[in-house]
């Protein structure tokens, strides 16, 4: 299914008097404030999210799962969700691959289509953290930290693959999260497990063509629940500086324990140069994955406030980091989920760009504590809705996403034309 522009041209009609009303309001208000809101546009225009192909159908949770109907069952109907996702925000031009999940049985003609519907191929994603049918030894015990060295040397070509596959479809990064650690204390010996897992990250690496990237993701638990052996930053920016240049951590927001100062982390990778994805969702308790922004606004923006800064002041040259949605989606239309999540990443993103870093640095060479906090508070207090939608309007798309899917009953023909028991491929 593809969405008909003129559809959404046509919806924005009823919406389009009152939003250049609220529009025109707040670029008046920013302007007199000195901020240039032409810049704010662009930059949010020219900002795409990647979407991950598992987050277009139901998650659930290991007690169960609840499906929506009308879930993309192949890799062509998940680069179609993400062509109307991209269709109504402008936003979602990219989609990171997972693999064996999404293996294209053509990638020439897999890449033509994602580029019919303005998509890229983002981050290529492994999967060494379930076994696959055929597949020749078990991941139960590890895959690249494991005490074989046959299971290390699948684990490492499986990678490799991944690599391959990427390289068809036009992907400049490879993403590696492990699920290897051990679950009981005495299980695993710490150092023997790092040891292999850097020995075998050294052999994927070596398979790397020259402009890729790769980014090791670290997680401090589950699916092991004694230790992980990439558990934190520090263990991956480890891993990366001794990779070589090519090498990234990859900061996933909900792969933290409770209360972690997430935005000093990505202040720290990026004064370094290391800092070289993120994966956006939100969470309350652990790695949730809920819609990004649902529970924590303020830390995305403190998150953002670091990026801008980074980015602004790149003395490390980091690079532009690979951006995606991690999400799981249980009780909502993971279209709409999606949705929901870009809408709060550029929110937090926009107000970023508002504020004025000349002042916050005088604030701080001053010790100025409480104008450095309301400087911050300023920027998070404003709303930046109208210029978010004013981006969408100029790129063409809808004016409120949501109500332009609901509009023309996306899910409903989803459902007449995939049915109402289908399942995305690997959920
Ligand atoms: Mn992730």
């Amino acid at each position: 299914m593809v969405i008909d522009k003129n559809k959404i041209q046509e919806i924005n009609k009823k919406a389009l008097s009152a939003h250049r009303r609220h529009f025109a309001a707040t670029a008046d208000f920013l302007t007199e404030k000195g901020i240039d809101v032409e810049k704010i546009i662009t930059t949010i225009q020219e900002y795409n999210i990647a979407i991950p192909s598992w987050a277009l159908g139901a998650g659930g949770t290991r007690f169960g799962r609840f499906g929506y109907g009308g879930e993309p069952g192949n890799l062509t109907q998940k680069i179609e969700d993400i062509g109307m996702i991209h269709a109504l925000t402008n936003s979602a031009g990219a989609i990171s691959l997972h693999i064996p999940w999404d293996i294209p049985e053509d990638a020439e003609a897999t890449k033509k289509h994602a580029a019919s519907l303005g998509i890229v191929f983002d981050a290529m994603n492994s999967n060494t953290f379930q076994d696959q049918k055929g597949q020749a030894y078990s991941y139960k015990y590890g895959s690249l930290c494991h005490v074989d060295k046959a299971v290390r040397d699948q684990a490492v070509a499986h990678n490799k693959a991944v690599i391959d596959h990427g390289i068809a479809l036009g992907s400049k990064s490879l993403t590696v999260w492990l699920a290897d650690g051990s679950n009981f204390p005495g299980q695993l010996n710490f150092r023997r497990a790092l040891n292999n897992t850097l020995e075998s990250l050294k052999e994927i690496y070596a398979h790397l063509p020259e402009d890729w990237k790769v980014f090791i993701e670290y997680k401090p638990y589950e699916p092991n629940f004694y230790s992980m052996v990439i558990q934190d930053w520090g263990t991956s920016s480890l891993l990366a500086r001794e990779l070589g240049p090519k090498a990234f951590t990859l900061v996933d927001l909900g792969h933290h324990l409770p209360n972690t100062n997430i935005e000093q982390i990505v202040a720290t990778l990026m004064s370094r140069g290391l800092l070289g994805g993120f994966h956006f969702n939100d969470s309350k308790y652990g790695d949730d994955d809920l819609t990004v922004g649902a529970i924590k606004p303020y830390q995305l923006f403190l998150i953002f406030n670091e990026l801008v800064d980074g980015m602004e002041n790149n003395d490390a040259n980091n690079p532009i980091p690979a951006w995606m949605i991690d999400a799981s989606h249980n009780v909502k239309d993971p279209l709409e989920d999606l949705m929901q999540s870009i809408e709060a990443i550029e929110t937090a993103y926009a107000k970023a760009l508002l504020i004025d870093r000349k002042a916050l640095e005088q604030a701080q060479l001053d010790n100025d504590i409480t104008v450095a906090q309301n400087i911050l508070k300023d920027a998070f207090n404003t709303d930046v809705r109208p210029l978010l939608t004013e981006a969408r309007r100029r790129g063409g798309a809808a004016i409120d996403p949501i109500t332009a899917y609901r509009a023309m009953e996306i899910r409903k023909e989803l459902i007449a034309e995939r049915g109402v028991n289908t399942t995305a491929t690997g959920l």
